[in-house]
């Protein structure tokens, strides 16, 4: 049973099969393959940042210093900021994206509308824009310009922080010098910092590191949800289904994958407006399902199906019922085009920075994107054509699931229960303990982890200890399978004091029945609205958000990203668990400040532990902890 040491999802363990028998490499066999991996560059000892090197130090001996004279403290401080910078360029580059929409909307030159006329005023009016007597579009070109000052500005605050962020947390990091000036400029020079002969010195690379963060958190995450949820409107409760069960061989199956909604919600309106053209090709219609964040996006807002997440990206491909897969940026494995050619599908990219050789390319611009979409649309159809005899092996498995809880929904959930003060519900029930703390599961799979294993026994964990779980990423995509976003797991699995809460909750609600216990937040850019949470349970409770009986993880982290939101969560005063510690155990400055000696600058810390029921234990004893010092 080899295949059930590689993922704990069943669908999945049914494709490895398929993939092994066709003697299709996945990302699994590719994993296999790279053994042993590098022992420097897992403890971040090797350094190519100039013609010179590359150089690595000898963890037990010598060499101690690289050619320049750079020590493992350098070289792992440095290494660890230039992950930091990648991972929030991503981010950031994502808010670029809506942020030039909002823009254009403002002018009137593209097809995409304002749909949250409320978010846009409540935006407006945070970041200091007088709204009365404006219409929405002069408001939206505002919010745009303010926007991409927090971007582009070089100098004074970057103005999304200081408009969201706690003042208790803006002192913290303006005594240590931390605040970002504006996303570009703190990226560019994260890049110039840590390029040969400039920084030498690990805590001041680490303070660069947080800066990272912080840039992430404000002008990557916060600003991409604020803009999206404008042009897209905000998450409501929606039900589903997830795994790759939800694909139809009946139907022309497109995939959307990558993070940006921009193209895959006009990709979903026009499968809609081309549903006749797929039924004339002798298709039942037109079925959309997701992958990754793009898929937690259009699930969010408008109830597409998860496929599967990270690590299952290549085998919806090997189900040969994938017609078409849609990609943009960020978590496509260029190995996709590969599988496709095995099987069934065509891979289309479509963002200028994101190519795959053997795919084929359609231009999305927001000018054109109904144009792009058209097409696409049209070629699914095309393809489903093609698919012949193609053998199609879908796995019969798919969960139900709720998804949609953005702050608002829940805020909405909980003003059933109290319209005058809906956060009392919620405080009173973590002060009387029926709710121990809460926990935001977020981020990826990673291959070295069984997929999908670390955050569903973590979470299983958790909830059987009265733990709230908020989740978003490619987490929510795992919770989803394994049956946690549904009101059973609340019945079958929840401590009875948090489904005692979360059945009160939904049922006053009108569900009829519990909240499930792991709330889905959204994508990873949704990580803001988990920040927003903080924010607003440490106000109302008259504390920082430090002294809150939460934490965070990533229990099975990949990308940069998450190192940069974690990174982000630190500096919020988070408790952030990982399952897997970055590549920095070869400097125990490094490891010792991340994840001890941060905490009393910051209040929040490193956690890592790769077994799931210590890193419940580890994470429970901290809310204790936390709610010992609060007198709970
Ligand atoms: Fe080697 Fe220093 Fe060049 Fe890095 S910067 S490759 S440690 S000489
Ligand atoms: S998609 S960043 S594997 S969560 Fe957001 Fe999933 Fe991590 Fe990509």
């Amino acid at each position: 049973m080899w295949e059930t040491d590689k993922t704990i999802d069943k669908a999945a363990q049914q494709m490895l099969k398929i993939t092994a028998a066709d003697g299709v490499a996945t990302v699994w066999d590719r994993y296999e393959a790279q053994q042993p991996q590098c022992g420097f560059g897992s403890l971040g000892i090797c350094c190519r940042n100039c013609l010179q090197g590359p150089c690595r130090i000898n963890p037990f001996g010598e060499p101690k210093r690289g050619v320049c004279g750079a020590d493992a403290d350098t070289i792992v401080a440095r290494n660890l900021l230039r992950s930091l910078a990648g991972g929030t360029a991503a981010h950031v580059d994502h808010a670029y994206e809506a942020v030039e929409a909002l823009e254009k909307i403002a002018t009137g030159d593209i097809d995409y509308v304002i749909k949250d006329e409320n978010k846009l005023i409540a935006t407006a009016r945070q970041v200091g824009i007088e709204t009365d007597g404006k219409d929405s579009k002069g408001v939206a070109k505002e919010v745009a310009q303010k926007a991409l000052e927090t971007l582009s500005g070089h100098e004074g605050e970057m103005g999304w922080l200081s408009a969201w962020a706690p003042k208790e947390r803006v002192d913290v990091w303006r005594q240590l010098g931390v605040i970002p000036r504006g996303a570009d400029r703190e990226i560019r020079e994260a890049m110039h910092q840590t390029s040969m002969g400039v920084d030498a010195d690990p805590t001041n690379l680490l303070l660069a590191g947080v800066k990272q963060g912080l840039v992430d958190g404000y002008a990557g995450l916060k600003l991409a949800t604020d803009i999206q949820d404008i042009i897209f409107g905000m998450p409501q409760p929606v039900k589903s289904e997830a795994n790759l069960g939800v694909l139809n061989a009946e139907y022309v199956n497109v995939v959307v994958h990558g993070h940006v909604p921009l193209l895959s919600e006009k990709v979903l309106e026009w499968c809609r407006k081309l549903e006749d053209e797929a039924k004339a090709a002798g298709a039942r219609g037109i079925n959309v399902a997701g992958i990754c964040c793009t898929g937690n996006e259009v699930l969010m807002r408008q109830g597409v199906p998860p496929a599967t997440n990270f690590l299952g990206q290549e085998l919806a491909l090997a189900t040969g019922a994938v017609d078409l897969m849609v990609v943009d940026v960020q978590c496509i494995l260029p190995s996709v085009t590969n599988v496709a050619q095995c099987y069934h599908g065509d891979i289309v990219t479509t963002m200028p920075i994101a190519k795959v050789p053997g795919a084929d390319h359609i231009p999305f611009s927001l000018e054109e994107a109904d144009q792009q979409a058209e097409k696409i649309v049209r070629q699914s159809i095309e393809s489903y054509k093609k698919r012949g005899s193609t053998p199609v092996h879908i796995p019969d498995e798919r969960a139900l699931i709720f998804a949609g809880f953005s702050v608002e929904a829940i805020i909405g959930a909980l003003s059933k229960v109290n319209a005058e003060d809906p956060l009392k519900p919620l405080v009173d029930n973590i002060k009387a303990g029926n709710i121990l703390g809460a926990v935001a599961t977020v981020g990826c799979n990673n291959v070295k982890v069984k997929q999908d294993m670390m955050h569903v026994e973590l979470v299983k964990e958790l909830i059987a200890n009265n733990v709230l779980v908020i989740a978003t990423g490619c987490s929510a995509h795992a919770l989803g399978k394994a049956g946690l976003l549904h009101p059973d797991a609340t019945n079958n699995l929840a401590g009875n004091g948090l489904k005692a809460v979360l059945t009160a909750v939904g049922e006053a609600a009108g569900l009829g029945g519990p909240l499930p216990p792991v709330l889905h937040m959204g994508s990873c850019v949704d990580n803001s609205r988990i920040g927003d949470l903080l924010t607003a349970l440490a106000g109302y409770m008259g504390v920082n958000i430090k002294d809150l009986p939460v934490a965070a993880s990533a229990p099975e982290p990949q990308h940069e990203k998450a190192l940069s939101i974690g990174t982000w969560a630190v500096a919020l005063g988070v408790f952030t668990h990982l399952g897997l510690p970055p590549h920095i155990l070869g400097s125990k400055a490094v490891t010792g400040t991340l994840t001890d000696k941060v905490e009393d600058l910051l209040g929040g810390k490193f956690y890592v532990e790769s077994d799931p029921a210590k890193a419940a234990a580890g994470i429970i004893r901290h809310i204790k902890d936390k709610r010992h010092a609060l007198g709970l």
